[in-house]
């Protein structure tokens, strides 16, 4: 289908992208940046049902400890801008983020959070989701159906992130879309600004330095999060 050619000056309908750089000046790694996760640990031993069938409690483990360090974490100005952002611009603003922290509902946003949260839990035999724990372990039963199939509700690689036909609408009606702190390297988030183009948004990217996917974005803001975001939403709603 083609997309419409049409779209408002000042964009009535604004669609984020988050990423682990929006969160990282508030203390929580990267994946793929340098000491980043996937340098310390192997996303196929944690991150992926194959590797939570083998060893459950070694992806227990390592979802424990990221629980305790997202829970000391507090948000920082670029959560606060987006923040601000969606209570006071005049259209609609959609938040997507890939994080599994609660730092955007911390800053009082609403995210949808495609990859999970950290801060729950689900039932691999029922589908039950509740607050979890800050420790699981592998034996935990299910409040729901009781079966000892419990695991964080984190998509793993191979999974189905969450929310998805959802997204697409957002990204359908989409004015504007912003990438914020993300390497554009998982997909189907790195498809997101394409979708969003051939729709008809004006797109931009807001990150460290360049993505890879850099070339696809009409604009590129650079620097950290915390100077760039709260800037750039200063713009939006001056
Ligand atoms: C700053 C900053 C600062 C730093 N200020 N910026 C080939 C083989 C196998 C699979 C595939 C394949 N090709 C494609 C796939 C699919 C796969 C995939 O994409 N793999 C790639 C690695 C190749 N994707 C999936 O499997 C997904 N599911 C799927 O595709 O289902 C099939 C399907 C889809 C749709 C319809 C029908 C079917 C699921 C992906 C799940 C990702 N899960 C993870 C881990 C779980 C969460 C957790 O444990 O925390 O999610 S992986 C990890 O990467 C995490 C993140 O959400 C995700 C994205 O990372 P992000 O946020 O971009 O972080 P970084 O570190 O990569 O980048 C940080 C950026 O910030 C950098 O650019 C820095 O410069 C910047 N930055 N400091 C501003 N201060």
């Amino acid at each position: 289908m083609g997309a419409p050619s049409e779209r408002p000056e000042r964009p009535g309908k604004i669609v984020i992208l988050t990423g682990a750089g929006v969160s990282a000046e508030s203390g929580l790694g990267t994946f793929r940046d340098k000491g980043g996760v996937w340098t310390k640990y192997d996303l196929n031993e944690v991150a992926t049902p194959d590797g939570f069938a083998r060893d459950p409690a070694k992806v227990h483990d390592f979802y424990n400890a990221r629980r305790a360090n997202a829970a000391g974490a507090r948000p920082n100005a670029a959560h606060g801008a987006l923040a601000r952002l969606q209570a006071e611009y005049p259209g609609e603003v959609v938040l997507i983020t890939q994080n599994v922290d609660a730092l955007h509902e911390a800053a009082g946003a609403r995210a949808i959070h495609m990859h999970g949260r950290l801060d729950e839990a689900c039932c691999a035999a029922c589908g039950a989701v509740w607050t979890a724990p800050l420790q699981m372990f592998p034996q935990d039963p299910c409040p729901e159906c009781g079966a000892q199939e419990t695991r964080p509700n984190i998509v793993w690689f191979g999974e189905i992130p969450q929310e998805l036909d959802t997204i697409a609408l957002h990204l359908e009606g989409a004015d504007l879309f912003a990438a914020i702190g993300t390497s554009g390297q998982v997909y189907p988030a790195a498809g997101f600004v394409e979708e969003a183009t051939r729709w008809g948004a004006r797109t931009v990217e807001l990150n460290l330095e360049p993505s890879d996917l850099a070339r696809l974005f009409d604009e590129q803001i650079g620097g950290p999060a915390s100077e760039s975001v709260p800037a750039w939403v200063d713009r939006l709603l001056g």
